[in-house]
């Protein structure tokens, strides 16, 4: 990767130490079944954030002074199965000394480990999964971490919240739990789903952006689009409301699958990464003295699930 530091940052911001968010990219595009280029998201992601105005003017604040650390990326050339292993123990990693993880992936199966680390952290999560598609799938193509079973680990071991869904398989409708989706046709004519969705979260929060759940006309350079999607107000507006009811523990946002003749969908994935960090530190003093032992942690509704003895 060409960035040395996430969006060109000063490095005084960019320590691990001090730190409040940590970014891991992980550029892995191995079972994508339409238009391969996931794997090139991570470094057009990184390009568009440096190629950013820092400040945001709805929360009238300048999020990067809590510090982001932009991780080492995970590129194994391997298995999906191998690539989540991975990932898994990365986002743990850095769970571990108290920051607030996220992911840019890279294709939507990097979110089988991702949200594997986070449900071992956080008791009673809710995984709010933003799509166009169910990825429900228990194995496709012969492995169980196929981007088509993205949310299937999480619609068995934790509060899994479906939005903007439009595309799935008939046989994903026995794993799917109808009153926790919210079908895009539906929420196209009734914007009732934003307050129905967030209570039936937990406390902690979990959020996997699938970048297609976007409509196509804000966000063609994904892998499969789908028409009918989601735009920028009303998904910023439900972000926001997540972020101020609910204690978002971390997120990943996938999918995205650039396309040199066409930056923006580059740009809007940068902006919306820049947006969600903006809503969840917008209360916070940005420079105020951070300690990031995470035994030491009281955040709100940060149940401990780990054995402290356990290494890292
Ligand atoms: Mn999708």
């Amino acid at each position: 990767m060409k960035t040395k530091t996430y969006a060109g940052i000063p490095d005084e911001y960019a320590k691990l130490d001090t730190s409040k968010i940590v970014l891991i990219p992980v550029p892995y595009d191995g079972t994508s079944t339409w238009q391969k280029g996931a794997n090139k998201g991570p470094e057009a992601f990184l390009e568009a954030s440096e190629n950013m105005e820092l400040y945001d003017i709805e929360t009238d604040s300048e999020v990067y002074k809590n510090g982001i650390y932009l991780a080492a990326p995970v590129t194994l050339n391997a298995t999906p199965e191998v690539m989540v292993d991975a990932v898994h123990q990365e986002t743990k990693k850095y769970i571990k000394k108290n920051k607030f993880v996220t992911i840019i992936g890279g294709e939507h199966s990097v979110s089988i480990g991702t949200i594997r680390a986070f449900n071992e952290v956080f008791q009673n999560l809710t995984v709010l999964h933003i799509d166009a598609h169910a990825d429900l799938r228990k194995s496709y193509e012969g492995s169980t971490c196929n981007h088509a079973c993205a949310v299937y680990e999480a619609s068995q071991s934790t509060n899994l919240i479906q939005v903007g869904i439009r595309s799935m398989d008939i046989q994903e409708k026995s794993v799917m739990d109808v009153d926790k989706t919210y079908f895009a046709h539906e929420m196209a004519t009734d914007d009732s789903w934003m307050d129905s969705a967030i209570d039936q979260m937990t406390e902690n929060v979990f959020i996997t952006f699938d970048l297609d759940a976007f409509d196509p006309s804000i966000l063609p350079s994904t892998g499969t689009p789908e028409p009918g999607g989601l735009f920028w107000y009303e998904t910023i507006d439900f972000l926001k409301e997540v972020f101020k009811e609910k204690n978002v523990v971390g997120f990943d946002i996938v999918e995205l699958c650039p396309n040199e003749n066409e930056k923006s969908s580059d740009f809007l994935a940068a902006k919306l990464y820049y947006k969600m960090l903006s809503y969840k530190f917008q209360n916070e003093d940005a420079e105020e003295n951070y300690n990031d032992t995470y035994e030491e942690s009281n955040r709100l509704g940060n149940y401990k699930k780990f054995d402290e003895d356990e290494d890292y």
